[in-house]
């Protein structure tokens, strides 16, 4: 899954593909280089950001969604709020990403279940100003799939069908960089729910602790792939990251060396 954040505050490319036309030739791109999906946000999530009125969000992302539909390509709409995942699905979207899996509104299950589209459930405690001071776990993993369980049952309470959902850890959100890699170690712990799993580490704090001090952003895309490996091993459905050439390579390498070893 290929970021495309039409935002002029996110935190890893925030601003670069804010005009309609710069976000379309971006998703193209990604697509060029293997995506198989887009992810289309009009709101920042990084913590400390502000909330986008849901009118301006769908006036940055819905013209996008149009076209990289009416182009023939598979999108998913990232986003908090029931109006605009539901202009999404009618704009031609696939795929419903809700960071807070249902939490930051009360209509998005329903438009969920009414849309027949897939749903991404993540992990989510709080908005984004409040969600590093939320970053407080007994066990991590077992709280986490905790919440996630209780999610899927009040969506699918809400008749979004089991089978449309699926799961995502959170990694960044409300969790500390041990919180994000304690979380890797355990990802099959997720796929055990019995749904498909997700993950999104493209870029984040966490994975500068990989790297020497004071590299760059772009210096993080090297360990999302690693990870993007990582969770391609552990089972994932999906990983969401900014780089697709990188992530494309390494997936690349897995697919060789798991043909090679049925060879055998
Ligand atoms: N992370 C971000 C945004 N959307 N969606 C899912 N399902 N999982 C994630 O981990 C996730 C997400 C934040 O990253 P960005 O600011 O680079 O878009």
């Amino acid at each position: 899954m290929g970021v495309l954040n039409v935002t002029p505050d996110s935190f890893s490319d925030g601003g670069k593909w804010a005009s309609t036309d710069a976000a379309i030739a971006h998703a193209l791109a990604l697509t060029g280089e293997g995506a198989d999906l887009i992810d289309v946000g009009g709101e920042s999530t990084r913590p400390g950001a502000g909330r986008v009125s849901p009118a301006e969000e769908q006036s940055r992302i819905i013209p996008v969604i149009t076209e990289l539909a009416r182009q023939g390509l598979r999108i998913s709409v990232d986003t908090l709020n029931s109006g605009t995942a539901a202009a999404a699905a009618a704009a031609g979207a696939s795929v419903i990403n809700d960071v807070s899996g249902g939490l930051a509104d009360p209509v998005m299950a329903s438009v969920a279940a009414d849309s027949g589209l897939t749903y991404v459930a993540m992990h989510w405690r709080g908005h984004a100003r409040k969600m590093d001071a939320l970053a407080r776990y007994g066990d991590v993993v077992a709280d986490v799939r905790a919440e996630l369980s209780a999610r899927v049952e009040a969506l699918t309470e809400a008749g979004v069908l089991r089978g449309n959902i699926v799961l995502d850890p959170g990694l960044g959100f409300s969790k500390l960089p041990e919180h994000n890699w304690q979380l890797l170690a355990h990802l099959t712990s997720f796929a055990d729910l019995g749904l498909p799993v997700m993950v999104g580490a493209s870029r984040k704090r966490f994975l500068a602790g990989a790297l020497p001090a004071d590299v760059g952003l772009s210096e993080r895309d090297l360990p999302t792939a690693v990870v993007s490996v990582l969770a391609a091993q552990a089972g994932a459905w999906a990983v969401r990251v900014h780089d697709v050439a990188a992530t494309r390579t390494a997936l690349n390498v897995l697919a060789l060396v798991d043909s090679a070893t049925m060879e055998l």
